[in-house]
């Protein structure tokens, strides 16, 4: 709530979900289920709850990415899990991952639930033997370059953004602190993309796909409306490597899976085939969307 007295923390902290923001109805200070409900599952060998959210399209990338190549045991459910509702809060959602937050991942071949994103890029690429070099000194630098963007990007969502786009007050102090730690960000990887074709060496990766979502995105003025404020344009290497790899069919497919937000042509809310992709765009939306 607005107010022009200056804000001293009390001596205990307590919850208020009223105190205004987007996400405030959502989060709580607690971990753990707040309703039953058991998770759908669908015919293929991985079953993914998600959204399309940068961290959600990780994984899309690199589902469609191994389907391109041919590996046919990568084919995947992908469940809609509408985080504004709350759904990642069931308790079938919460089994599966108990920091309730999406990407999880049930690989139904194995038996092993996947959570956070970078584990599950690490799982699939084991898995199926791509996108993570064998050589022990490249594949060292995707790693290196794959937990660099796991650690620095909730600084660019949880922190650029949510002070910059989502908190219902403008403070000079967040949002120059953040904006600070972003254009750094964004500079750490135009310097090293200034080097090499991509993320840690001449192969595409693990590491690009997971750092596509984020910094590709915010260097193409695709996030948080903020492309003039952080002068994305002058990342000219870091552009080129987004450009490059949004090229990619695999890359424009997985974008869409469980987005539902912009334009309805880029929507596809579930995906349980590989037609899907093809369905009309009516058909690629979730029933409960289509008024
Ligand atoms: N470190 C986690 C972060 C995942 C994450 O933050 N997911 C967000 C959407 S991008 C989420 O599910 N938020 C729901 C919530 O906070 O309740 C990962 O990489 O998988």
């Amino acid at each position: 709530m607005p107010t022009d007295t200056p804000y001293v923390p009390p001596t205990v902290w307590t919850f208020d979900a009223e105190n205004g923001g987007e996400w405030a109805k959502t989060n709580r200070p607690t971990a753990g289920a707040t309703h039953n409900a058991t998770l759908p599952v669908g015919r293929h060998p991985m079953q993914l709850y998600s959204l399309g959210t940068p961290n959600g399209q990780k994984v899309t990338i690199l589902l469609e990415e191994l389907l391109a190549l041919g590996e046919m045991g990568a084919e995947y459910d992908a469940h809609l899990i509408r985080i504004a509702d709350g759904d990642q809060f069931s308790s079938g959602f919460v089994a599966l991952n108990p920091n309730s937050k999406i990407p999880v991942l049930m690989d139904t071949d194995t038996g092993s639930r996947v959570f956070e994103s970078g584990a599950i890029l690490l799982y699939l690429a084991e898995k199926f033997g791509h996108f993570l070099p064998k050589d022990p000194a490249a594949r060292t630098e995707v790693m290196n370059w794959l937990f660099w963007l796991q650690g620095s990007a909730p600084y660019l969502g949880g922190g650029f953004g949510h002070f910059y786009a989502y908190a219902p007050e403008k403070f000079e102090y967040p949002i120059d602190r953040f904006t600070m730690e972003a254009k750094r960000q964004m500079d750490v990887l135009d310097r090293e993309l200034a080097e090499h074709q991509f993320l840690g060496g001449d192969e595409y990766s693990i590491a690009d796909i997971a750092t596509m979502p984020w910094y590709g995105s915010l260097a193409l003025g695709e996030l948080y409306g903020a492309g003039d404020f952080l002068q994305v344009e002058s990342y000219t290497n870091l552009r080129r490597w987004a450009e490059e790899i949004r090229e990619r069919p695999a890359v424009a497919r997985g974008r869409k899976v469980n987005r539902t937000w912009g334009d309805l042509s880029d929507q596809l809310h579930e995906r349980h085939d590989a037609s899907d992709f093809d369905l009309r765009t009516q058909d690629k939306l979730a029933p409960d969307a289509v008024a």
